[in-house]
């Protein structure tokens, strides 16, 4: 099944965990992926592994900064052509913020709103022009359970969820004539870097934790990236081109069992 072929795609926090598996997945589906992170041995290393249907580029970015995210637009646009999806995808939960509000630094809350969530603003800012004069597009963005419900200690990383929930509403209304749908994933405890550094952070009986973890999910069990990435090619394919302004969790039925769990 080729949904994507020769589809033009950016991914934010492409390097590792759900991002990756998204580049994957769509160069499995014959796209022309653009992977955007700061970790440029991960990156490369995606970029060279052998695609069987489309390609993979890896771009050095902190899309953090506004120069960098025109950078990374402008280099697709040059390979590809054009930007038909966008996948804000890139996340931190940094181990040393796991703290009460009124312990945050002001470093600490800028660097996870400006990394999970205005990152989202100034990439989208750049590929909606193109998407524009294409005739539409899809913009995919990784939210979080947390952006629903909360966990304990991580103010920031939660206020960043929760603001693109919202924000992909908002984005979908303002382009929904335009022909570009904005959705989002809100993925549950999935098996990458970001929980294994939570983790590493929280000490204790690694295995128990792992164990406790799975059993907050009805399934039993944590996500596998492949997991969220088909959902978000889903989401972003003509199978869904009446879907805009909706999240959808990816969590083996943890928002189900809500706070009863
Ligand atoms: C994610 C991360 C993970 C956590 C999961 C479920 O966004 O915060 O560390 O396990 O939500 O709460």
């Amino acid at each position: 099944m080729s949904r994507f072929e020769g589809r033009s795609v950016i991914v934010t926090g492409g390097a590792k965990g759900i991002g990756a598996a998204i580049c994957t997945a769509f160069a499995e589906e014959g796209a022309r992926v653009m992977c955007a992170d700061v970790d440029v041995v991960a990156g490369e290393a995606l970029a060279s592994a052998p695609t069987a249907a489309g390609e993979i580029h890896f771009l050095r970015a902190d899309v953090s900064k506004a120069q960098e995210c025109d950078d990374l637009v402008a280099a697709t646009v040059a390979a590809f052509g054009g930007v038909d999806v966008l996948c804000n995808n890139v996340g931190i939960q940094p181990t040393d913020s796991y703290q009460r509000l009124h312990e945050v630094t002001d470093d600490a809350w800028d660097r996870i709103l400006d990394v999970n969530l205005k990152s989202f603003f100034l990439v989208s800012r750049v590929c909606i022009p193109h998407m524009l004069s294409a005739g539409g597009g899809a913009i995919i963005n990784t939210a979080s359970v947390q952006g629903l419900q909360s966990a304990k200690g991580v103010p920031a990383y939660a206020a960043s969820k929760g603001a693109i929930l919202s924000l992909t509403r908002q984005m979908a209304l303002d382009y929904a004539e335009d022909g570009i749908r904005v959705l989002a994933v809100n993925p549950g405890t999935i098996d990458t870097p970001l929980v294994d550094e939570a983790l590493e952070a929280i000490g204790g009986d690694e295995q128990a934790i792992r164990v406790s973890m799975a059993a907050a999910h009805p399934m039993n069990r944590i996500g596998q990236p492949r997991e969220i990435a088909k959902v978000v090619l889903f989401l972003a394919s003509d199978d869904a081109s009446f879907m805009t302004g909706e999240s959808v969790c990816v969590d083996g039925g943890l928002m189900a069992r809500g706070s009863w769990g």
